[in-house]
């Protein structure tokens, strides 16, 4: 079951500014001309183009493909993303986690476990020689880094512009994507969903991964072209994949990727923004604005992130 995500907020809203109109939109009644600041996620279609007050949108998650991929979003309004230490720090468990995995041979021990097997293995190479790419080095993406980085693996990342973090080498641009890719023994994607990075795992990236590299997908769905996945998979091109976002979410019963023996599959749960630090981000937001003050984090509108 997906989250009841308006009651999520709710509670922390009506605690921590009792005083403020908060309706839940499809709950309460409320007058569009009345709405100053809207908080929200992936808000249907047309809603925020209807209300005409509009001063600022907050987002609940770090990821804003939810609004911008409505044509109707009103462009003129900021559009302001939730930047949050514990969200990175979710996201960098799911990631560290499953590189981990994927590194330590998890999954096969725990088949050989079903089976009461002692099957000793080594690793299939030296944590010093096993090279992580991370595709957007943003927010996370560094956070991530800097820990994969700690446990001692050769860590890279690709973003749009140059980065200068210790111990991570730089790629930037389409012209080094290629380069970037023949040196990743485990893909790591945490770019934005934007018209220039949709699709971007696809099968041409797929066969620039050296033979035997693994796949983590944490950012969204629409960077996947999930048929091509598990044909590189099914190939033996790949050794596997960790997903935690879909085409399609919920991910359908019928999808070839739950039964998948070499793809780890959950619910968009690698970080969920925490409603208490979230409503005081808010807060504190809509106080600065109201006094005037910039407001860190706005979306690009050109960029899309
Ligand atoms: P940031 O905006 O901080 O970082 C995005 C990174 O992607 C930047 O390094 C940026 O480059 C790079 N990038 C964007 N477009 C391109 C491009 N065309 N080519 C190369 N690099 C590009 O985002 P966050 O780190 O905060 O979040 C990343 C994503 O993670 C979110 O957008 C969201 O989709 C996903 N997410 C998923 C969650 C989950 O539960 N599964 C939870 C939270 C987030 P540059 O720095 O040069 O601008
Ligand atoms: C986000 C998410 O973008 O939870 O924060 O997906």
């Amino acid at each position: 079951m997906p989250l009841n995500y308006a009651g999520l907020w709710t509670v922390p809203l009506a605690k921590l500014a009792p005083d403020l109109k908060a309706p839940v939109h499809g709950r309460d009644k409320y007058a569009p001309e009345d709405i100053d600041y809207a908080l929200s996620f992936r808000p249907e279609p047309g809603l925020l183009k209807s209300l005409p007050n509009l001063k600022v949108v907050f987002s609940l998650g770090a990821g804003v493909d939810g609004f911008l991929t409505d044509p109707t979003y009103p462009r003129n309004v900021p559009l302001v993303r939730f930047v949050d230490h514990g969200l990175s720090r979710e996201m960098t468990q799911y990631v560290v986690m499953h590189a981990l995995m994927f590194h330590r041979q998890q999954r096969y021990f725990d088949h050989a476990q079903t089976e009461r097997k002692w099957r000793q293995t080594f690793p299939p190479r030296p944590t010093e020689d096993t090279r992580i790419g991370i595709l957007g080095l943003g927010e996370i993406g560094t956070m991530a880094g800097a820990y994969l980085r700690d446990l001692d693996f050769q860590v890279a990342g690709w973003s749009r512009t140059r980065k200068n973090v210790a111990g991570i080498e730089s790629f930037a641009g389409t012209g080094e994507l290629h380069a970037f890719l023949a040196r990743s023994d485990i893909l790591v994607c945490l770019l934005p969903l934007t018209p220039d990075t949709r699709n971007i795992l696809n099968r041409e990236t797929f066969a620039a991964l050296p033979k035997g590299a693994f796949v983590i997908n944490a950012a969204r769905g629409g960077h996947l072209v999930e048929d091509d996945l598990i044909a590189a998979i099914d190939s033996g091109h790949l050794a596997g994949a960790a997903l935690d976002v879909f085409q399609t979410e919920p991910l359908p019963e019928s999808s070839p990727l739950w039964a998948h023996p070499k793809i780890a599959v959950t619910p968009h749960v690698a970080g969920m923004s925490d409603p208490w630090a979230a409503t005081r981000w808010v807060l504190d937001a809509m106080a600065r604005h109201a006094r005037g003050e910039k407001l860190a984090n706005i979306v690009d509108m050109a960029l899309g992130y």
